[in-house]
């Protein structure tokens, strides 16, 4: 597991305020998902992203979230949209089914679609490495880390898209 050290850092002066972020959150593994999702408004909230903007849609399972990122993606709503799910190997016997095509479904949003999509869908062994990934305030929890990849994400898509 990456240690803190390896982790991206936010760069510096990073700001979310007036981006609109849309969240796709599965309801498999509900209580992770949860604290994930607790990670992302807190990791939005200092950014300065304001509840108003945003819209978060639910979706059953983790195979189902580049479907819910694409709907958001191209709603013309959201400038970012964040994913966060829970596959865990010891519950899911098509494990590398469902966590291989919601990351590729999810990559292919972002580079289709040209709006980011942060991928805040754990993959672990199990519920242990799951809680561990998920943790409250000043811990680790990587929908609070998806939620500075997306406004970080959504700056580089606004300086470099091209004018009409
Ligand atoms: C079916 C399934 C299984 C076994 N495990 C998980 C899981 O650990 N995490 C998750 O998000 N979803 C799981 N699913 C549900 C699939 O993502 C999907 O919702 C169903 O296969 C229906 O398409």
């Amino acid at each position: 597991m990456a240690e803190g050290s390896e982790r991206a850092s936010a760069p510096e002066g990073l700001d979310g305020a007036g981006l609109r972020v849309g969240v796709v959150r599965a309801r498999w593994n509900g209580g992770v998902v949860e604290r994930l999702a607790e990670g992302v408004e807190r990791g939005l909230k200092a950014l300065g992203v304001v509840a108003d903007d945003i819209v978060e849609v639910s979706v059953p399972g983790s195979f189902e979230i580049p479907f819910g990122a694409r709907a958001l993606a191209t709603s013309g709503k959201v400038d970012a949209v964040i994913c966060i799910g829970a596959v865990i190997r010891g519950e899911t016997t098509h494990y590398d089914i469902v966590a291989g095509e919601c990351a590729r479904g999810v990559q292919d949003v972002q580079l289709s679609t040209g709006v980011p999509v942060a991928f805040g869908v754990l993959t672990t062994e199990d519920e242990i490495q799951a809680l561990a990934r998920s943790e409250g305030p000043g811990g680790h929890n990587v929908g609070e880390e998806a939620a500075t990849v997306a406004v970080e994400m959504a700056r580089i898509a606004q300086r470099y898209t091209p004018l009409d």
